[in-house]
């Protein structure tokens, strides 16, 4: 079963559109045009699922939701671990950082080395995940929905399980 973060904190009635911006992607090989093809179609997900919209925004200070690349510590207390291990983390709402580490082998439309690395981490999926905490689902009981707190390295989860649509669906 899906939960919700303590507290069940979610973006207000009022705020159905989103805005995101890419504003950290100079730490990653993946060009940025891969960058804002890979993160819509990861929004599109949740958006088919419910009422809310998210558009992308080349400005910052624009933006609901940031997301970037950093590698080690980046100033929010949580630092990234090199290859592996933590490979991303968002913030629950209504705060809308999302951060990845630049240190993992990210792969994209076939950007990066998919092939070369065993530790090869798919960006979209990840995406999938993060967006959903940053919405205010946190882990669910349920294997094979995408937010079950696993994912086997060098594959692809992108589609949402009932159980993740029936969680977002409780909340938008
Ligand atoms: N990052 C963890 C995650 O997103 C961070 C985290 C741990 C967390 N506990 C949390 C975030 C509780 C919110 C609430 O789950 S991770 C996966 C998965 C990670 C893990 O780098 O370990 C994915 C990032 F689910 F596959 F394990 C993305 Cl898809
Ligand atoms: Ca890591
Ligand atoms: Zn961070
Ligand atoms: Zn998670």
């Amino acid at each position: 079963l899906y939960t919700y973060f303590p507290g069940g904190p979610m973006w207000p009635p009022f705020r159905r559109e989103l805005r995101y911006a890419i504003t950290a992607a100079a730490a990653t090989s993946i060009d940025r045009a891969t960058l804002s093809a890979v993160f819509a179609r990861a929004f599109a997900r949740w958006s088919e699922a419910t009422t809310l919209r998210f558009a992308e925004t080349a400005s910052e200070a624009d933006a609901d939701i940031t997301i970037g690349f950093y590698a080690g510590a980046h100033g929010d207390g949580e630092a990234f671990d090199g290859p592996l291990g933590t490979l991303a983390h968002a913030f629950s709402p209504t705060d809308g950082r999302f951060h990845l580490d630049a240190a993992e082998a990210w792969v994209a439309d076939g950007q990066g080395d998919a092939s070369s690395s065993p530790g090869a981490v798919d960006l979209e999926s990840v995406a999938v995940h993060e967006i959903g905490h940053l919405l205010g689902l946190g882990h669910s009981s349920v294997q094979g929905a995408i937010m079950y707190p696993t994912i086997r390295t060098g594959t692809r989860k992108v589609d949402l399980e009932a159980d993740d649509v029936q969680g977002i669906q409780s909340m938008y």
